[in-house]
This record gives structure tokens, C-alpha cells and sequence, in this order.
């Protein structure tokens, strides 16, 4: 579990390692071209850790090579704290898919992975280079990988490149990425590891904290508040457990933001919120501490009709409808539940209760 590498020593979480991870900035570079055209890419409906380590990359790149790297992203801008992160920062990000047609001469995926089904990169781009934190998918054969899945955040990844390189940070470059491994770790809570720890620390001096502020307080939209009240409403409780779904969400990371909330219930230890976007159902998973992995269950439950995947405490997956009729769309949620609840050993608890009932009855038993 990533929680408990934090407790070990630096020398004991790299012991295993035959490589020192700030030399990898060196290799990264060396693989890279010197010249013509790189794209930067990262998951689909991009959160704070890809946007960051996509700025981080993308100013490491014109440091030393001279080439203004383009950042592509597909899916939207969800979290009004990420559409806040990019006007702020002036990201200057192209949606992928106008990048049909053209050619690179390095693409290099951060916060994600070939074949992880939450990139609509076009799958006939040859990619250079993967930066991750997730857990590996499957042996990649190309020329730079770095995957650390212990790492609670890519961005701490890209701290280190910056260290061995000795390179600075601008107060923009260092509030995104402190702001990144702060949202990934939730404030260095959660699936982090002594590096973690460290790239925050070695960023504190660097951030604009009144930058920072305008970003995580941001105005959020009103119908955020509708989307919360819906899935209180809706939400039932199967044991420890609590699912709820938001039925059509404005935004694909909606579902995260509702199963974070969900999970601070005082008789939560697992949520699950799904929701549907255009073609898709899209679901998130959050977990507190225990022996249970989220991005395994995340993963399980989309079998057969989807992809899911993730972190220990916080993962998600989607899927995308083919048969576009409320009935297809309903079974498929109802799997998805049904899966999870087994998944969680909490399916003797269905038909579940309403979360709200509960908190009533606790109240009433109180007076
Ligand atoms: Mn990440």
C-alpha cells in the first residue's frame, strides 16, 4: 500500500530501484529529438496533476532543448478549479481531436498510458515516452518509460526532473504543481510516498498563494449545487458502502467531486458515484484507508463493456454506449453497482438505504 511506503525511509522506497530518479530527466531528454515538433498528451478530461505536469514537462523541454512542446488533451475542462488552473496559468492547450492528420516528431504521455482507455489520442500516434503513476498496464516496449506507481502524484515525478537538471521554477510553474500534489494526495492524505512529501516541501517557498487561493476557491457554476442535491438525494447506503447516480452530468468529473463528498459520511468507507456524460457512463470510486484497491475494483466492474482503473483510494473508468437507449444505459449501471457491491462484500445489504432516511432516523433516535 502506498500509504505505508511514506513510512519508510527515502533509501528504503528507492532501494529497489537501479536507477536514480532524477537521473531520468537526463534519459528523457536524451531520447527526445532536438529539434521539430513534440506533443505532450495526458488523460482525457484533465485534472490538476495532468495539467501541471504537462506545464511542468512542456517548460523543462524549452529549457533545454529550445522547442516550444504543444499539449494536447482530450475530453473538457470539468472542475471549475481546473478551468481556473488553465486561465490562470494561460495553458495553452489544443483538443486532440483536431490532431488527426498531423504528425510528430516525439509524443509523450503523462498521467496516463497507452491502452488505459481514458485517452482518445489517436491510437495510430507512435508515443515516445510515459511518465505515469498509475499501476502498469502492461510491459511497455518503448524508447523512455518512467512508471512509478507509488507515487501519489506525476507531478512529483516532474519535480525530480527539475532537481536533477537544476532548474528553477517560475511562481506559476510552482503553484501548479503544488496545487497538483496537493489535490492528487488530498493535502498529502492519501496514496502518497516519502517523494511525495518531499516535491511539496521543496515547492512551499516557490508558490503564489494568492494564485493559488483564486484557484481553489474559483466560482463554481449553479448547477454544481443541483448535481450535489440530486446525489445526496439518490444516494443509498449498502452497509459501508453508499452509491448514488446522477443520472445526465454537465461535465465527465462531476461523478469524482460527488463520490469525494460522499465518502466524508460518517458510515462511509466506500462510494461509488456514476453519472452520464454525452455517450458515455462514467463512474468514480473512492475508498478510505484499508486492503481493498479501488483501481483494481474500478477496473473489475467495467468487464466486458468498458475501462476502469485508478489508485488504491481513488479510481474511476468509463464506458461508452453503443446502444444509445435509457434501458441499455440503466442495465448498465445497475451492473456496475451490482459488481461494485460485490466487489466491496456489502451486496447483502441491497436493496440499501437512502442516505438521508438514515440520517433522519439516527436524529429522531437522538431527541
Ligand atoms: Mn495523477
Amino acid at each position: 500500500m502506498p500509504q505505508k511506503a511514506a513510512k519508510n525511509s527515502i533509501r528504503d522506497l528507492l532501494a529497489d530501484r537501479p536507477w536514480d530518479p532524477e537521473e531520468k530527466a537526463q534519459r528523457l531528454l536524451d531520447t527526445l529529438p532536438d529539434s521539430g515538433e513534440i506533443l505532450l498528451t495526458s488523460h482525457d478530461n484533465p485534472d490538476p496533476d495532468a495539467l501541471a505536469s504537462c506545464l511542468a514537462l512542456q517548460t523543462l523541454i524549452r529549457k533545454k532543448k529550445g522547442i516550444t512542446a504543444r499539449i494536447a488533451i482530450g475530453g473538457i475542462l470539468g472542475r471549475a478549479e481546473n478551468r481556473a488552473m488553465t486561465l490562470k496559468l494561460n495553458l495553452d492547450l489544443l483538443p486532440i481531436d483536431l490532431l488527426e492528420d498531423k504528425s510528430w516528431d516525439a509524443v509523450v504521455m503523462v498521467d496516463a498510458q497507452p491502452g488505459s482507455g481514458n485517452s482518445n489520442l489517436p491510437p495510430q500516434m507512435p508515443i515516445t515516452a510515459v511518465i505515469d503513476h498509475h499501476p502498469i498496464r502492461r510491459p511497455l516496449d518503448l524508447p523512455f518509460v518512467d512508471i512509478r506507481p507509488e507515487y501519489g502524484a506525476v507531478s512529483t515525478i516532474l519535480v525530480e526532473y527539475f532537481k536533477g537538471q537544476k532548474l528553477r521554477y517560475s511562481k506559476k510553474l510552482a503553484t501548479a504543481l503544488f496545487y497538483a500534489i496537493k489535490s492528487e494526495t488530498a493535502d498529502l492524505g492519501r496514496g502518497l510516498c516519502n517523494a511525495d512529501q518531499r516535491a511539496y516541501f521543496s515547492l512551499f517557498n516557490s508558490v503564489d498563494w494568492e494564485l493559488l487561493h483564486s484557484i481553489l476557491k474559483a466560482k463554481i457554476p449553479g448547477d454544481y449545487f443541483k448535481l450535489f442535491l440530486v446525489g445526496i438525494e439518490k444516494a443509498a447506503l449498502f452497509g459501508n458502502a453508499v452509491v448514488t447516480t446522477l443520472g445526465e452530468i454537465p461535465v465527465p468529473d462531476a461523478a469524482a467531486e460527488i463520490a469525494d463528498f460522499l465518502l466524508r459520511h460518517e458510515y462511509v468507507q466506500r462510494s461509488l458515484v456514476i453519472g452520464r456524460y454525452e455517450d458515455q457512463i462514467v463512474y468514480s470510486i473512492r475508498f478510505a484507508r484499508g486492503n481493498l484497491d479501488a483501481g483494481i475494483v474500478a477496473s473489475a466492474i467495467a468487464n466486458g463493456f468498458g475501462a476502469g482503473g485508478g489508485h488504491d483510494q481513488m479510481a474511476g473508468g468509463r464506458i461508452i454506449l453503443t446502444h444509445k437507449t435509457k434501458s441499455k444505459s440503466d442495465e448498465i449501471q445497475q451492473t456496475l453497482i451490482d459488481r461494485f457491491l460485490d466487489s466491496v462484500g456489502m451486496a447483502k445489504f441491497k436493496p440499501g438505504r437512502s442516505l438521508l432516511a438514515e440520517q433522519f432516523a439516527e436524529r429522531s433516535n437522538k431527541l
